[in-house]
């Protein structure tokens, strides 16, 4: 059994950690707040009355007849069994609803995202004003710091939810509808998402990240990533952009500026800019991409990207140095 100051740290543990990445505990956005907020009042005022009730369970049991005959009173039965739980549900009814106009009365998105749920992974679509696609790319979302974003989320065979637990709540991605859900950074960060909703094999493996700049920062992110894809620098490139080409990689993805323009799997254009691969599960560097190129299957059974494994260390290293320099 464990000392009791030990079992006191345990238990504050989920609230200093200092991992902060994915924590419904360190809210960066305004919806987190109002619901990391909303959360402490009833888990501290669920906890008080806890511990009031059995106190007073306590004094019932154990305190010797004339200590506890106040119980008994009607009033206490009536005010503490009747009025004080009207009161304070009505309280927190009116909170809550309060908290919840405040969510609903704000200005207009900056920004409009559509966030697909695929088989596992996430499609990210930037709009314009009208609707029109901006650019595509696949499980990282850049925000401008102070900007809120409307997110489109919709989904193409099964139901996922969308959770960036510092940011906002969460929402589930359903086929054939549209949900909406509104996205805002208060500090510059990266922030790791999850999908939330078991959406089959590889669902733990569909998660994404979203990175929170200064605007200035995220304009020339936007400008950077509705460029084509950039052309090899050297021979290793060339090698890498060829293979690529010539192996059915453009069936499934596009490299806008190049042949490939498949639509089955994440854009490429500038995959050597993002953080991770898979959708969450790799680091990016040229070994993690050579690796995933010959492994998909052993790294996320099942997913929708078959293994290449027909190509020679010198390849893939090419297929590899030309990915990662999509930047
Ligand atoms: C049959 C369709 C298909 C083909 C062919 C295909 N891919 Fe993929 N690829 C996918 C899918 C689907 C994913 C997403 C997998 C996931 O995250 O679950 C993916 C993911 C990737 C990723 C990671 C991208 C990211 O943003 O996470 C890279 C890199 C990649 N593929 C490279 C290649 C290369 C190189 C080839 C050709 C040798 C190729 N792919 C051929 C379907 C395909
Ligand atoms: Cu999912």
């Amino acid at each position: 059994m464990p000392s009791r100051p030990i079992l006191i740290l345990l238990a504050l543990l989920p609230v200093t950690a200092p991992g902060q990445v994915q924590s419904v505990l360190h809210p960066k956005g305004e919806d987190a707040a109002l619901i990391a907020e909303i959360s402490w009042i009833l888990f501290i005022g669920g906890g008080l009355i806890f511990f009031v009730v059995i106190l007073l369970a306590g004094i019932a049991l154990f305190a010797p007849q004339p200590r506890r005959e106040w119980l008994s009173h009607r009033s206490l039965i009536i005010g503490g069994g009747i009025a004080f739980p009207v009161v304070v549900l009505s309280a927190l009814l009116v909170y809550t609803f309060s908290s919840d106009t405040v969510a609903g009365k704000r200005e207009p998105a900056a920004i409009r995202i559509e966030v697909t749920g695929e088989l596992w992974w996430w499609r990210v679509r930037y709009l314009d004003a009208a609707g029109k696609v901006l650019l595509e790319s696949a499980n990282e979302i850049h925000l401008p710091v102070g900007k809120s974003a409307e997110v489109l989320l919709k989904s193409t065979e099964v139901i996922h939810s969308f959770w960036v637990p510092n940011l906002a709540g969460k929402l589930d991605l359903i086929p054939g509808r549209v949900n909406r859900l509104r996205l805002q950074a208060d500090a510059p960060g990266s922030f790791r998402g999850q999908c939330a909703e078991y959406c089959g094999a590889q669902h733990a493996k569909m998660a994404l990240y979203v990175i929170a700049e200064e605007p200035p920062a995220f304009e020339a992110w936007l400008a950077a990533q509705m460029r084509p894809a950039a052309t090899p620098r050297d021979d290793l490139q060339h090698l890498g952009q060829r293979l690529f080409l010539d192996n059915r990689c453009g069936q499934c993805h596009t490299v806008r500026g190049t042949a490939a323009a498949g639509k089955l799997g994440p854009d490429l254009t500038h995959v050597g800019s993002r953080a991770s691969l898979a959708a969450g599960t790799l680091p990016n560097n040229p070994g993690t991409i050579a690796g995933w190129i010959t492994g998909s299957q052993q790294i996320k059974p099942g997913s929708r990207m078959p293994s290449f494994n027909q190509f020679s260390g010198h390849e893939l290293r090419g297929l590899a140095a030309y990915l990662a320099s999509l930047q």
